[in-house]
């Protein structure tokens, strides 16, 4: 018999369950709904202006024009195995343990940059297993950032603006946080997104949850 290697996928992560996909879709439109309205944001529009539009009002809807098919958080990407350590990712025996099993996620915060919607996944130590160790490093070279500081779901991104960016902008609040700067709180949010609303400057807004969102989910590859 022929030695046949496995099948890479264009990324391993965790699928969302479709209720709590369509729920965290919901979440997501209250978040950009109640922060377009806060009144600390319409007066710092400045970031997320597109040159002829009105200064002090914005569709937050509109202005995240796109958004992932399937929501999910990305532990790996592979790109059908051209990206370096991907094989050696897929053998791995917690890799090939977890796949096809159910995890639940925990999501400790929403944000909004001129670039992207996400929110944060704070992973467990179970799910830490899954993540690879260079995940931050490969954003951050110079900065020493815990592991798992890159885990997120991607809501939605502007307009030519590519899905791996929200990771990248998720680093730039936690790199933030980690070198002592709090972010300015500018408001609250109640209801489903009930939380504490901190501006971070250049137009990045984190949302803390009161309550953690915890979304059901399914580790696999995509190989759409
Ligand atoms: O939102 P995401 O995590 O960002 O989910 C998608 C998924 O893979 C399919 O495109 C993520 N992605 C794309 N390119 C990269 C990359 N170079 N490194 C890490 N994740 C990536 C993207």
């Amino acid at each position: 018999p022929t030695l046949e290697k496995d099948l890479l996928p264009l990324y391993f992560g965790w699928f969302l369950a479709k209720r709590d996909e369509d729920y965290l879709r919901k979440t997501s439109h209250e978040f950009l709904e109640q922060l377009g309205n806060l009144k600390a944001f319409k007066k710092r529009l400045q970031p997320f202006s597109v040159g002829s539009e009105d200064k002090h009002k914005l569709d937050l809807m509109k202005y995240f024009a796109k958004s992932p098919n399937i929501l999910h958080c990305t532990s790996k990407f592979c790109d059908y195995g051209k990206i370096v350590g991907s094989e050696e990712y897929a053998q791995q025996e917690a890799v090939k343990k977890a796949y096809s099993k159910g995890y639940t996620l925990h999501l400790s915060a929403l944000f909004a940059t001129p670039r992207t919607v996400g929110a944060q996944v704070e992973l467990t130590a179970d799910q830490l297993l899954l993540w690879p160790s260079d995940a931050e490093k490969e954003v951050m070279p110079k900065d020493t950032l815990p592991r798992g500081s890159r885990a997120h779901i991607t809501l939605g991104t502007a307009a030519d603006v590519q899905d791996v960016q929200t990771g990248i902008d998720l680093l730039e609040f936690v790199k933030l946080q980690q070198s002592g700067k709090e972010g300015e709180n500018l408001g609250e949010m109640s209801g489903s997104v009930a939380g504490k609303v901190s501006y971070y400057d250049n137009g990045m807004w984190m949302l803390n949850l009161s309550q953690k969102i915890e979304v059901r989910s399914i580790f696999s590859g995509y190989y759409g």
